[in-house]
């Protein structure tokens, strides 16, 4: 968790061994560091050519320049100029104009190198400065963390340090392998209150994360305000839900969009999930109707699944779902609208193939595109419909019949990219039903070659669940997130061809002193050498 006490920011510098650069110290020459390198970079660049003889130094008169008239890339900007501004103690100005004639770092659209695409970018650091160039606010974004990187750990200290802020000089030209870059929150088994997302949304634009996915309903909890149903969430999401009845809360409608507000400024677009028709209780059990026999079952706050469902063939129950994905669809910019789907046993296929013909084209109706789980290729959807994978194992006949077919694959095989496992038998929080997932097991996998059958083209990318029924704080978030989460951002953007462990694991090392400055709370691996 960050931005706790001074005192706890003023260890972590301590136990970083740089006592010279207390907050307040008289300036002192920086000892002579280890030389970074660019390709010291997590998710590892496409491609880096370092330029051993030029090195630009951040200094006082740095101006930050963006491309004259393009609001988008001011605002990288301007959030970049905030990132910097604490450590460094700078001003950093951010002017959209064409030149100045003090060192600077430009954030420049268009006449980056061919390749970057829509979210890559091209960073040229000289004597003189630094210039990202890129065709997308998106891909300008991209480069600004990748220069954060480059520059000292110290840059991340929450006040002034006096160390010399360099950057190792060379061209990176960077673009992702895959489109689909994701993290999952549940805020159902366990709510995570606004403050608590920003900050992991924070920590997932590090590592050019670029959807967010909340789990907003599910048996013990209903985190999403509803007005044509009233009570869902006040009810729903009220004291006494969660697992063990310790997780109660929900999201406004105003809280909603503002963190889909504060996630798009990073360019993280939010995925919101109403899972259906089984994880269900809370909604079952705060609204009679929506149950056959018209009687609510009690709230519920254990683990288990696979037990609730929506009454299929009831009208009612689909007035509901139409209400819900429109308010739902209404408060969502972003392209996709996951209606879950998964481990519905209450539910026999024949009327599960009845709802989700009903409900796939609601979606549609209100201009979304469908993801959900898996288990939703068993009604053969339409092509645009994206199925999220979790399975544990290799083969999946549906799976693979959907990719034929033209559909696209989100892979989160449980095995590998569940940040709820646990790391091995010690682990305080998390689960073990896919097994114990160490930092080389999340990172060791390949998205296009996971399952048979389902290849580099059925592959829209990749996404890191974290279920929250053992989940109480963003301590436990950061936990069970760190280091795993960098290592599947990785497998989201770099190449097939850079993957590498040992080069993986020393890059990895090297974060530490950033999260410690950041006070993350991560898992120190023994696999990993930590800086
Ligand atoms: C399986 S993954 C679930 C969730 C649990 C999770 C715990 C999936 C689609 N369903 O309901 O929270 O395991 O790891």
């Amino acid at each position: 968790m960050r931005r706790r006490n001074t005192m706890t920011r003023l260890l972590a510098i301590a136990a970083f061994g740089l006592p010279f650069a207390l907050p307040g110290a008289a300036a002192v020459a920086a000892p002579a560091a280890p030389a970074r390198q660019l390709s010291e970079v997590i998710p590892a660049p496409v491609e880096t050519r370092p330029d051993a003889r030029d090195t630009f130094t951040l200094r006082p008169q740095t101006v930050i320049r963006t491309s004259p008239g393009s609001v988008a890339a001011l605002q990288v900007g301007r959030q970049f100029a905030e990132i910097l501004r604490p450590a460094t103690g700078y001003q950093l100005p951010v002017l959209p104009v064409r030149s100045t004639p003090l060192p600077e770092i430009a954030l420049v659209l268009g006449g980056a190198d061919g390749r970057v695409g829509r979210e890559g970018y091209q960073l040229d650091v000289t004597r003189r400065g630094v210039t990202i160039r890129a065709n997308t606010a998106a891909g300008l974004f991209a480069g600004t963390q990748t220069l954060r990187q480059l520059l000292p750990a110290l840059i991340e200290a929450p006040d002034r340090q006096r160390v010399t802020w360099t950057v190792p000089g060379g061209r990176i030209v960077d673009h992702p392998r895959f489109a689909y870059r994701g993290a999952m929150l549940d805020l159902a088994r366990h709510f995570h209150a606004v403050d608590e997302i920003t900050a992991y949304v924070d920590l997932l634009s590090q590592y050019k994360i670029n959807y967010l996915h909340l789990h907003l309903t599910d048996d013990q909890g209903w985190r999403i305000q509803i007005d044509s149903w009233p009570r869902l969430a006040p009810v729903g999401g009220g004291p006494g839900t969660g697992v063990d009845g310790v997780g109660p809360g929900y999201l406004t409608k105003a809280d909603y969009k503002a963190v889909v507000a504060y996630a798009a400024a990073r360019h993280i677009t939010v995925v919101p999930e109403i899972d259906m028709p089984g994880h269900t209780n809370a909604a079952q059990s705060t609204y009679p109707e929506l149950n056959c026999d018209g009687i609510a079952p009690p709230p519920r706050t254990d683990i288990e699944v696979g037990y609730s469902s929506l009454c299929i063939d009831d009208e009612l129950t689909y007035r509901f779902v139409e209400d819900v994905i429109r308010e739902i669809a209404e408060i969502t910019p972003g392209p996709f609208l996951h209606i879950g789907g998964d481990e519905a046993h209450a539910t026999t296929d024949d009327e599960y193939r009845t709802f989700m013909q009903r409900v796939l084209p609601m979606v549609a109706k209100y201009g979304k595109r469908v993801s959900g789980w898996n288990e939703i290729l068993q009604v053969d959807p339409p092509t645009d419909v994206v199925a999220q994978f979790w399975g544990t194992g290799t083969t999946n006949a549906d799976l693979a019949e959907a990719a034929a077919r033209g559909n696209k694959v989100i892979m989160s095989p449980a095995s590998k990219s569940y940040l709820d496992m646990k790391y091995d038998a010690n682990t305080r929080l998390g689960l073990r039903w896919a097994g114990y997932i160490e930092v080389s097991d999340a990172y060791g996998w390949d998205p296009a070659r996971r399952v048979t059958g389902v290849g580099e083209d059925a592959v829209l990318g990749v996404e890191a669940p974290l279920w929250s029924e053992t989940l109480r704080s963003l301590d436990d978030i950061e936990y069970m997130a760190f280091p795993r989460l960098p290592a599947i951002a990785e497998l989201g953007w770099s190449t097939a061809a850079s993957h590498d462990w040992e080069s993986f694991r020393a890059r990895l090392g090297q974060q530490a002193p950033r999260w410690r400055l950041q006070e993350v709370d991560f898992y120190p691996s023994p696999q990993v050498p930590w800086s």
